[in-house]
């Protein structure tokens, strides 16, 4: 799963980098650079620790979220209307990602100028995305509507029905609509392929400075969140990067610590990868054994098929039967053995739709 972090300058993307992948090895020459940063992070699952001390396996393979920290947009002048704006190397790099993290500054600084102010950032580049994607489909409109006359017939009813699309997805943002609230942005393989960034999996995420209250916090949150309330594909939170990225340099133990003191209980680390897999619908499923234990992320709603092959594509094509126990289950079981005569191991076939804590052992022929 690769996230994408971005913002206007100075809003805190490489704070919030370092709250989510525990680097701080960031000095200055390379925080200015206009290089992305990447970090890989291990989500922590509890169920993989269980499964490891009761199969001793060689090696532990949990589920990996990449963070990209992506600078690039640059911000106009807000005084004289300006535009921030987004450049084309940046724009590609985004529509790589499974989903973005919008970070939004929630702190007043004496180095950025203007005071914060989340909720019109957001706005402001919403309203860039919305034109951007506005961009690309007028220009393949233009091309399909000159192409047209040339196809041959077989191609012309596609390139008709896609320009349909591309009319209607238009309109929506005609209305300064985000793409996402166009249900076809969604679910139609040829809108999808354009990956618009107003249709893309969003979070996101404000970062308040220390200063601020819960309660100031709260509103702006509220704000934002009313908001997108009847759009999918798009959650907002908070977080105060700078105390989660200071935590997130810490030794668990002295994490705990921390978090005690400051009376919550999870980092928003954690917090943060649970609410990506929510809006990147993902679950979780499980193989154990005296080799590896590991946890794997598919989509919600996939069959036992489509989960074998994302171990590999033999056990796919091979694929005799599932062999899944529900993890809960096993635990309480405490042996394959008793889950067998508990009866709780279910042979499950390729349509079979797997479920988050599933554990799965593959019968295949290659
Ligand atoms: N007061 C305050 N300052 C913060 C907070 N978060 C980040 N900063 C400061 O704001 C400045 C910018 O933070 P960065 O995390 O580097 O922001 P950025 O978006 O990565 O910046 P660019 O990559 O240069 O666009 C730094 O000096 C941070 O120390 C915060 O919560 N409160
Ligand atoms: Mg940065």
């Amino acid at each position: 799963m690769k996230l994408g972090i971005f913002g206007l300058p100075k809003c805190g993307k490489t704070t919030l980098f370092r709250a989510l992948t525990g680097h701080s090895d960031l000095d200055g020459a390379k925080r200015s650079s206009h290089e992305p940063l990447v970090g890989v992070v291990k989500i922590d699952d509890e169920r993989l620790t269980v499964l490891a001390q009761h199969f001793k396996p060689k090696k532990v393979t949990p589920v990996t979220v990449e963070y990209w920290d992506l600078p690039g947009i640059t911000d106009g002048n807000l005084e004289d209307g300006g535009r921030c704006s987004l450049p084309d190397g940046f724009l590609a790099q985004i529509r790589s990602m499974d989903a973005i993290i919008h970070c939004l500054r929630f702190f007043d600084s004496d180095f950025i100028g203007s005071p914060s102010d989340p909720f019109k950032d957001f706005l402001r580049i919403e309203e860039e995305m919305l034109l951007s994607d506005l961009s690309i489909i007028e220009k393949r409109l233009d091309r399909l509507e000159k192409d047209l006359q040339k196809l041959r017939k077989e191609a012309i009813k596609d390139a008709v029905v896609e320009c349909e699309l591309l009319k209607q997805a238009k309109d929506i943002l005609d209305q300064g609509k985000p793409l996402r609230t166009f249900p076809p942005a969604l679910s139609s393989e040829k809108l999808r392929s354009y990956a618009f960034l107003s249709a893309k999996p969003s979070l996101v995420l404000i970062n308040a400075g220390q200063e601020k209250s819960h309660e100031q916090l709260a509103r702006v949150l509220k704000t934002l969140q009313d908001h997108i309330k009847d759009q999918p594909n798009i959650i907002a939170d908070a977080l105060f990067a700078d105390n989660e990225a200071e935590i997130a340099r810490l030794s668990p133990e002295e994490a705990k610590e921390f978090l005690a003191d400051l009376k919550v209980e999870s980092s928003a680390k954690q917090r943060i990868v649970k609410t990506s897999f929510d809006l990147l619908q993902l679950i979780v499923f499980l193989t154990a054994g005296e080799k590896e234990v590991r946890a794997w992320q598919i989509k919600k709603g996939s069959t036992a098929l489509i989960a074998a092959e994302a171990i590999h594509t033999d056990i796919a094509r091979g694929f005799i039967r599932a062999e899944v126990v529900y993890y809960e289950d096993f635990k309480k079981a405490g042996s394959m053995q008793i889950a067998q005569k508990e009866a709780k191991v279910r042979l499950e076939g390729k349509e079979y739709i797997v479920k988050d804590g599933d554990m799965i052992l593959f019968r295949f022929n290659v």
